[in-house]
């Protein structure tokens, strides 16, 4: 600014004291006045002006002869507005590409043993433990199965069982083949009488088949594989085949001895299984 302000200063100083110095003083008065000189040389410029008035007021924009401005910027991304309701769910994707294997399960119960092999060489301890695993395992497995019916005796290797099943002989039959044994019947005296304890125990009025028959040979009782008997407990007069229609064993509840009757007739069904 000082230096732009430079030449106005100069010149002012000149105009202050120049006369003076050029042209001494007429106080001095020492001769005639001159002729008028020449013309001085042309000034340098003036200061700048003052800023100038405010202008009047514009004319009233008029839209249509405005043209249009470029683009602006991109407005800031506003507030989030509120949570709207959950939308509807949508449809099930694809199924996926099959996963990768799992991770081994624990081991399983043991199997029941399988059947008896042929007999080996004598053996130390590991085929007789093996032996009573096996053992200890069928008779677990038989009294389970024992188990399950509403009454049932042990004696010796079998279990007499009832389980208020009221058949003919023939369907008897069949229903204890069907759970793995066979119409019961008693052997020999321990039998005989554990046999009258599921009886008892049953509470039957009826009397129950028992597995003999003389069907295939009048008069000649045999068991269910038609073997000969080797234990009978017939009643006083018993077998006595009234009117020709009695061809199946049964069992008198009141005193556990032995009458045949109709096979067709329904009658309680107790099983041996072994
Ligand atoms: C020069 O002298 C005259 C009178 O003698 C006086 O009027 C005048 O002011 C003087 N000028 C200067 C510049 O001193
Ligand atoms: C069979 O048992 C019944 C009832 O306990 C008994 O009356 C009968 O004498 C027994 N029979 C035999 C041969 O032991
Ligand atoms: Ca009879």
């Amino acid at each position: 600014m000082v230096s732009v302000l430079m030449p106005y200063i100069s010149v002012l100083l000149m105009l202050q004291f120049g006369p003076q110095l050029l042209y001494g003083n007429e106080s001095q008065n020492c001769g005639p006045k001159g002729e008028k000189g020449d013309r001085g040389a042309q000034g340098l410029p003036g200061f700048p002006g003052s800023k100038g008035d405010r202008g009047d007021t514009g004319l009233s924009a008029n839209v249509d002869m405005i043209p249009t401005g470029p683009k602006g910027d991109k407005g800031d991304p506003g507030f989030p507005g509120p949570t709207g309701s959950p939308g509807i769910p949508g449809h099930p994707g694809p199924k996926g590409d099959q996963g990768f294997h799992g991770i081994p399960g624990s081991p399983g119960i043991p199997g029941f043993p399988g059947m008896k092999g042929q007999q080996g060489s004598p053996g130390g301890d590991v085929t007789s433990l093996q032996s009573q695993i096996h053992d200890l395992t069928a008779k677990f497995a038989m009294m389970e199965k024992a188990a399950s019916f509403g009454t049932f005796r042990k004696v010796g290797q079998k279990y007499f069982v009832y389980d208020g099943i009221v058949k003919t002989f023939d369907e008897g039959i069949q229903i204890c083949k069907e759970v793995g044994g066979t119409i019961a019947l008693a052997r020999n005296a321990v039998e005989n009488h554990t046999l009258l304890k599921v009886v008892i125990a049953s509470g039957l009025s009826e009397k129950p088949f028992i597995g003999v028959t003389d069907r295939d040979k009048e008069g000649q009782f045999v068991d269910i594989d038609g073997k000969l008997l080797t234990f009978t407990n017939w009643a006083s007069g018993q077998p006595d085949n009234y009117q020709e229609t009695q061809h199946c064993g049964t069992i008198i509840v009141e005193s556990g001895l032995w009458d045949d009757a109709s096979c067709n007739e329904p009658r309680p069904i107790m099983c041996e299984i072994q």
